[in-house]
């Protein structure tokens, strides 16, 4: 193996390890519920933020160390990062990765040549894929950096961009396909506004769906059979974006006819900057049979940015990974690190030091949630709180066969309704105790 990170592969050491280069809680092949832990996190690395992201800020140049990049956008330079990229994959143990097309290939002056050096990074992709077993958890377009998208990819007013964009759509797919991805992201960084003042905001709309559309028949013309996802976020890069938050997905999914085709791959810093909790995400996602795949990661609490840090909440880890049990575990889904270091964890060991702080994180709330499930306290009390629609009227009011005006003689006649405690302290609780005892 080469080496341009100078650690051996992370093991399992155990709760009590003092390595920072060890699990102390990931021990990949531990069964909970039937399945390994492995199969159940699914962890993917984000070749974005591993491989691209020299960690500026806006008001400071890039810090992070990377000794194998020679800063160019030559071919032999991408191609040298694919090489970089798959020993961290390695010896992380980590068996999924995600890509936006122009984090593995540069864009040239023709779309001939940008794609041609597309395919050359791609066929490196597959032979590393196939070296080590490593498989692709979802590749995407990026339709916000360059800046003929400034006003948007799929909701740009000029149609020559959307035209564009439509063609990038196209690539991507095909190289996610030859490449088996298991899924394919679609987020609208850009597909929003900045002022409605210049906005056909319903026109806008539109194209999108369009786009979309277009992605579904292509992709059953390729044969691909991954799970198309979007990706809500509200504002960051525009003001507004179209797909703003859960709800907004879906609906804009019922609206134009692509409920079937998608599911949500759901963000913690997303949800948190639309003002809700990964949790009602996650729940709201998975209530309507559309929690694909999750971008694990969390922002700071009081700062409106997307901050992309690593996942380290054991409270946010063991609230998804509950919701995740009670759908019975990720199909073709997964936890992708959408996640940096912070700008002052610059040295090439920190991408590790980062890594192993969410996997461990991950791992805890996977055994929190699995201890919480087998308590089953919490969920029979969720039960009981709305044992009174078990009864007759309550059965025919959810079946709808019931009127107002029949409620109306019931309750006449009926004592005045008493309410049970919510018991929220007794659950907070409940949910500590198993922080606390799981080990
Ligand atoms: C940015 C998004 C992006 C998507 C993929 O905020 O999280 O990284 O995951 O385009
Ligand atoms: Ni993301
Ligand atoms: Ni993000």
């Amino acid at each position: 193996m080469a080496q341009y990170f100078p650690t051996n592969p992370i093991a399992f050491e155990g709760p009590d390890s003092t390595n920072p280069l060890a699990f102390k809680v990931y021990d990949a092949g531990a069964p909970v519920e039937g399945r390994t832990m492995k199969d159940h996190l699914r962890f993917g690395a984000a070749y974005w933020h591993c491989m691209r992201n020299p960690l500026s800020d806006p008001f400071g140049a890039g810090t992070a160390i990377t000794p194998w990049d020679d800063g160019s956008d030559s071919l032999g330079n991408a191609l040298k990062r694919v090489e970089v990229f798959f020993e961290f994959l390695e010896k992380i143990d980590i068996d999924y990765y995600c890509f936006h097309d122009r984090d593995v290939s540069p864009e040239r002056a023709t779309i001939q040549e940008t794609w041609a050096d597309f395919d050359r990074v791609a066929a490196l992709l597959k032979e590393k894929q196939q070296a080590t077993g490593k498989k692709l958890l979802w590749g995407t377009a990026c339709l916000f950096t360059h800046p003929r998208y400034a006003q948007g990819g799929a909701t740009s007013p000029e149609l020559g961009v959307f035209t564009y964009a439509a063609a990038q759509v196209k690539k991507a797919l095909e190289v996610t396909h030859e490449l088996g991805g298991e899924g394919y992201t679609f987020w609208g960084g850009r597909e929003g506004y900045s002022t409605l003042l210049n906005t056909d905001m319903k026109r806008e709309r539109e194209h999108l769906a369009c786009l979309l559309h277009m992605a579904v028949d292509h992709k059953k013309k390729i044969g691909f059979t991954g799970q198309f996802y979007i990706e809500p976020k509200p504002q960051e890069p525009t003001t507004h974006q179209y797909d703003s938050d859960a709800a907004a997905c879906l609906n804009f999914l019922r609206e134009f006819g692509l409920m079937e085709h998608f599911k949500l791959n759901l963000e913690t810093n997303h949800a948190t900057l639309a003002g809700h909790t990964m949790i009602h995400e996650v729940r709201t996602a998975r209530e309507a049979g559309a929690l694909g795949s999750i971008d694990a990661n969390q922002g700071t609490a009081n700062c409106g940015w997307d901050t992309d840090e690593f996942p380290t909440d054991l409270y946010l880890t063991a609230g998804v990974m509950l919701e995740v049990l009670e759908m019975g575990g990720f199909t073709t889904g997964g936890l992708n690190f959408d996640a940096k270091r912070r700008r002052d964890s610059f040295e090439p060991l920190d991408l590790f030091h980062a890594h192993i702080a969410g996997m461990d994180a991950f791992a805890h709330g996977l055994k929190v949630a699995a201890a919480i499930r087998k308590d089953g306290r919490i969920a029979e009390f969720v039960k009981a709180r709305y044992a009174s629609w078990n009864s007759e009227l309550g059965e025919r009011i959810e079946a709808g066969k019931t009127s107002l005006s029949e409620l109306h003689a019931i309750a006449t006649k009926s004592e005045p309704p008493v309410l049970k405690s919510g018991r929220q302290e007794v659950l907070d609780g409940i949910l500590n105790q198993y922080l606390r005892n799981t080990h």
